[in-house]
């Protein structure tokens, strides 16, 4: 009898520790997050994403672990964001204007000549309309935490110096996969060509494409200027990146692990767009440095591709709302106001 016993508890003990060890483990094990992101690791993009996985592990105490997987590896930013729905992928970071096809809103910020400088960009990004836009993920599967700065794209291409919009002609452009960049580009009369970016850099090196558009940063850190001769200063549009969270993970977190989150993701938006703006300052040079020819547009010429550009705005402000677009517009005449 005594013998029996000491089997039973002693087969007791062993369940115990066989099956209630795995909901243990969950406690004890770290949750893993993996975050990817489309540029390289030395860039604006991967040194924000290393402090968001530092402060991370940080604050959780190291129960919380962040793999930081960049270059696109886990493949374009559509192609995670489908991921990140389905539950596939934990986080990413991302340019809104690929966001688009999941949600219309974000078609705001891809307005051309929208911002016309960073306080704008902050203020409007960080405040109600900003907000409003981002309130619009969670019914898709997707929690936006913050936004980052991409920046104020300029275009480049091997062809020819851009010093007004007939120079376009022909030129065959990537833009991001994304209507309001396409017809944009097309109105101008470039051959534009939608792309994911993890295909630019191969694409522009095999002639595939003769050019593209984005940030001084992205240039330089990407090494488009080993393909690319001829950048024009046209600062065509502030793009956004905006910090992503799959909502079905999301939602398995408790509320202490959530605002972990929410509290990187802020202190790594404050670093990255003070990184960004101080490369971005350097930038210019250092890609004049490794030979890029840069050159401006002449006022009235940037005026006229300026009127050509913003066509589309029609078309936006419809595809937004027009609640929307008016909030927007009411928001930048009260910034422009203030001193
Ligand atoms: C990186 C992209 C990039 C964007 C683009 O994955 O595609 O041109 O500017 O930053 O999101």
């Amino acid at each position: 009898m005594q013998r029996i016993r000491r089997h039973l508890i002693a087969a007791a003990a062993t369940a115990l520790l066989a099956s209630p060890l795995a909901g243990l483990a969950q406690d004890i094990k770290p949750r893993l997050i993996r975050f990817g992101y489309g540029l390289n690791e030395q860039s604006n993009q991967g040194r924000a994403v290393k402090v968001f996985a530092d402060a991370v592990e940080k604050a959780s105490g190291g129960k919380m672990r962040v793999r930081a997987i960049g270059a696109a590896a886990l493949g374009p930013d559509t192609q995670m964001q489908q991921a990140l729905v389905g539950g596939a992928q934990e986080m990413m970071v991302g340019s809104t204007a690929t966001l688009v096809g999941i949600t219309k809103e974000m078609a705001l910020w891809d307005t051309p000549f929208l911002i016309n400088n960073v306080r704008e960009a902050d203020a409007l990004l960080d405040g109600p309309v900003g907000q409003k836009v981002m309130a619009k993920l969670p019914e898709k599967g997707l929690v936006g935490l913050v936004y980052w700065e991409n920046g104020f794209r300029n275009l480049t291409n091997s062809r020819r110096p851009v010093t007004k919009a007939e120079d376009l002609d022909g030129i065959k452009l990537r833009v991001m996969q994304n209507n309001v960049f396409l017809d944009s580009f097309r109105s101008l009369g470039a051959n534009a060509v939608p792309l994911p970016f993890s295909e630019l850099f191969s694409a522009l090196e095999t002639k595939t494409v003769d050019g593209q558009e984005n940030p001084y940063n992205t240039i330089l850190s990407s090494k488009f200027y080993e393909v690319q001769k001829y950048l024009s200063v046209t600062n065509h549009v502030y793009s956004p990146w905006i910090v992503l969270v799959s909502k079905k993970w999301w939602d398995t977190l408790s509320p202490a692990e959530q605002k972990i989150l929410k509290d990187a993701a802020v202190a790594s938006r404050d670093f990255e767009r003070k990184d960004t703006r101080e490369e971005a300052g350097r930038a210019l040079a250092e890609l004049k440095a490794k030979g890029m020819q840069v050159n401006e547009l002449s006022p009235a010429e940037a005026a006229r591709m300026r009127d050509k550009l913003t066509r589309v705005n029609a078309s936006i402000a419809a595809n937004v709302g027009m609640d929307l677009w008016n909030e927007t517009q009411a928001e930048l005449a009260k910034l422009r106001g203030r001193k």
